[in-house]
């Protein structure tokens, strides 16, 4: 019976997801490179300090691209290694733990498996020991050909915890020069990591209020990622691949500041239980077709675990087969966001457990007032998500996919 209730959910999902509109298959062929960046959060797109703006080239790329400004990070314990995880197998993070750690050598339907199924070479990249969070291990289950780790790198460039994301990003745009294409390239940042302190020249913005607070040091290392981008942009297009890669970008996860006092400080007005969830859980998306197609902003609510199924649909790969649980962004349908603290977003509500996990005792937000609304408004969200997380977790902890695919 639990069994038939894990099919069932994976076959509403695949039907909701599957559509076979102009954008399907669009891409097909194409480069692809995700570029999932360390603590990216979305309040700072768009962004100036004292007259100058913290993601200048993130903007400008913006606009020549399909940005999601109401895009969900999805992780839990296993922070980075979550979003790696949810974003590439297209289910939940678990309650506790990281799966990359706890359940590496369980089958997935994992991005790069598939691609690499379809004629892809597959690669990740991330200049930091290869073993951290379970990767080497991980990453050999997900069908990379190579994971390029610190030891690939020259260390030309020492910044935080190791090498700079500017000497990373060209050293993995020089290693893509001779891969065979169509390649998927996945890249993960990490100058930008807590506690952010970088050394004072290459902290090139006026943070005034800010200056040698967290908040200021978050803004700082920020800046230096998006400089490092609009130079990775600039390589790509010297290398002659801007014109048949799909470029990704994405948040992995928050930046530990919980601080409310900070932002108050920086968005210039008060900040209420509501906007402070919205700001800790919501990371950019930005999506860049090759011919600069779909570009605008997009605002209904999707999360990491959408990533997945949408590149498949741009590449023409049907997920039918695929035990996924996200959402196919490029297909219409009302969707709603779950987070790992149980919290549930769509485009007229927002459920908000509390720590005692009790359903009533947890607050139901109207999106329109963005004030409270009756609690039972919520209940239906609330269920769906409950039985989503339960049936996730339960799929990663048991090799449920394993199990389907024999049956
Ligand atoms: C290290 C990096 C950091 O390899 O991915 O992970 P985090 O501490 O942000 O989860």
């Amino acid at each position: 019976e639990k069994m038939n209730a894990v099919k069932d959910l994976f076959t509403q999902k695949s039907a909701q997801r599957t559509i076979q509109n102009n954008t399907f298959g669009m891409y097909k062929n194409n480069n692809v490179i995700v570029i999932q960046m360390e603590a990216m959060m979305n309040f700072v797109i768009g962004k100036s300090i004292n007259g100058e703006e913290i993601t200048p080239h993130f903007n400008k790329l913006m606009k020549e691209s399909m940005y999601f400004n109401n895009y969900y990070q999805q992780t839990g314990q296993g922070r980075t290694s979550d979003a790696d995880f949810i974003s590439h197998s297209s289910l939940h993070a678990l309650p506790s733990g990281s799966a990359f750690i706890r359940y590496p050598e369980h089958k997935y339907d994992m991005l790069p498996s598939i691609m690499k199924k379809h004629g892809y070479s597959t690669n990740a990249f991330h200049a930091y020991e290869s073993s951290f969070w379970n990767r080497t291990i991980m990453y050999n289950n997900m069908s990379y050909d190579h994971f390029y780790s610190k030891n690939d790198y020259k260390n030309d460039e020492p910044l935080g915890w190791s090498l700079g994301d500017k000497s990373f990003f060209k050293q993995s745009l020089d290693k893509m020069n001779s891969l065979d294409q169509p390649f998927y390239s996945f890249l993960i940042t990490l100058t930008s990591h807590y506690p952010y302190t970088m050394p004072k020249d290459t902290q090139q913005l006026n943070v005034g209020e800010f200056s040698d607070n967290i908040f200021g040091n978050y803004l700082h290392a920020i800046h230096y990622v998006d400089e490092a981008l609009g130079q990775f942009v600039q390589q790509m297009k010297a290398q002659g691949i801007w014109d048949n890669t799909i470029l990704v970008l994405y948040g992995d996860h928050d930046n530990s500041i919980k601080d409310k006092f900070y932002y108050e400080q920086f968005l210039g007005k008060n900040i209420s239980d509501l906007d402070m969830k919205q700001i800790m859980n919501q990371v950019p998306l930005l999506i860049h077709l090759p011919d600069n197609s779909q570009v605008g902003e997009y605002t209904d609510p999707a999360g990491q675990i959408d990533l997945s199924p949408s590149l498949l649909h741009l590449l023409g790969i049907p997920t039918d087969s695929y035990h996924m649980l996200g959402n196919n962004l490029f297909a219409e349908h009302e969707r709603q966001v779950i987070l790992r603290s149980g919290a549930v977003i769509n485009s007229k509500l927002v459920y908000i457990p509390s720590p005692d996990g009790v359903y009533e005792n947890g607050n139901c937000y109207d999106l329109n007032t963005r004030d409270t609304t009756e609690i039972t408004n919520c209940r239906v969200m609330f269920d769906q998500a409950a039985l989503e997380l339960n049936i996730s977790d339960q799929v990663i902890q048991y090799n449920l996919i394993s199990k389907l695919d024999n049956d």
